[in-house]
């Protein structure tokens, strides 16, 4: 229902939905919150406005009201902590044997490498339905990588390795932004994501192919202790 809604990117990743889930809830209680309060901002304005004859009286506190409007927000806020910290721990911990690309950020574009040594810019071709793992490194200054339909945003930075791993679940061809302000001239790409066969051609394509630099770039990333499995 949500993917004809125009605020919504498309959901094309396993993440996707819980994240929008998480979304809508925090969307539809602050809505509701709103509304509450400014209803009783409203009731308690008109009821207890000043009239003659009416002589204010003082309340002296109350703990029943106390311990209600401290403990009902606290379980809330418990369930959001609990919630996103699930969401998060997934995104951040790539599922064992996902397919491994190296990728490579620069003013201004976006270099990948998949498993095989075959190497993309600012395209990242991948099948459906299975786990893909981006090593990601900067070659200047901060990128993010960033693709909205998976609902993952990972910070590229220089000298460091960071990663971040998504699995799409249907074909279509999905936006790479770069997140971050990295120069005049933002890098955007795409994500093509194609049937489980067209990846598993990619996949098998013969390192030999490599050029000299590719085949060297190979190694490099091999050889990186920072690069785990
Ligand atoms: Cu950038």
């Amino acid at each position: 229902m949500f993917n004809n809604f125009p605020l919504w990117p498309e959901r094309a990743s396993t993440m996707a939905g819980n994240v929008d889930a998480l979304y809508i809830f925090l969307l539809v209680l602050s809505g509701l919150m709103c509304v509450l309060i400014y209803t009783l901002i409203l009731v308690f304005a008109a009821r207890y406005r000043k009239r003659p004859g009416h002589v204010a009286e003082q309340i002296e506190g109350s703990n029943p009201l106390e311990f209600t409007w401290s403990i009902i927000p606290m379980g809330i806020f418990l369930v959001i902590f609990f919630w996103g910290a699930v969401i998060f721990f997934q995104e951040r911990t790539p599922p064992r044997g996902a397919t491994e690309v190296y990728v490579v950020a620069k003013q201004w574009m976006w270099k990948l490498q998949h498993e095989d040594g075959q190497r993309e810019i600012n395209e990242l071709h991948v099948p459906v339905g299975r786990d893909i793992k981006m090593i990601m490194t900067s070659q200047d200054v901060i990128h993010s990588f960033y693709v909205p339909a998976f609902r993952i945003k990972q910070d590229v930075l220089p000298g460091r390795y960071t990663t971040a791993w998504f699995r799409a679940t249907q074909p279509g061809t999905y936006h790479l932004f770069c997140a971050e302000y990295c120069g005049t001239q933002n890098s955007g790409g795409s994500v093509p994501v194609g049937t489980p066969s067209l990846g598993s051609s990619i996949a098998s394509s013969p390192i030999a192919r490599l050029g000299v630099l590719g085949a060297l770039g190979y190694g490099l990333y091999r050889l990186l202790p920072l690069v785990t499995k």
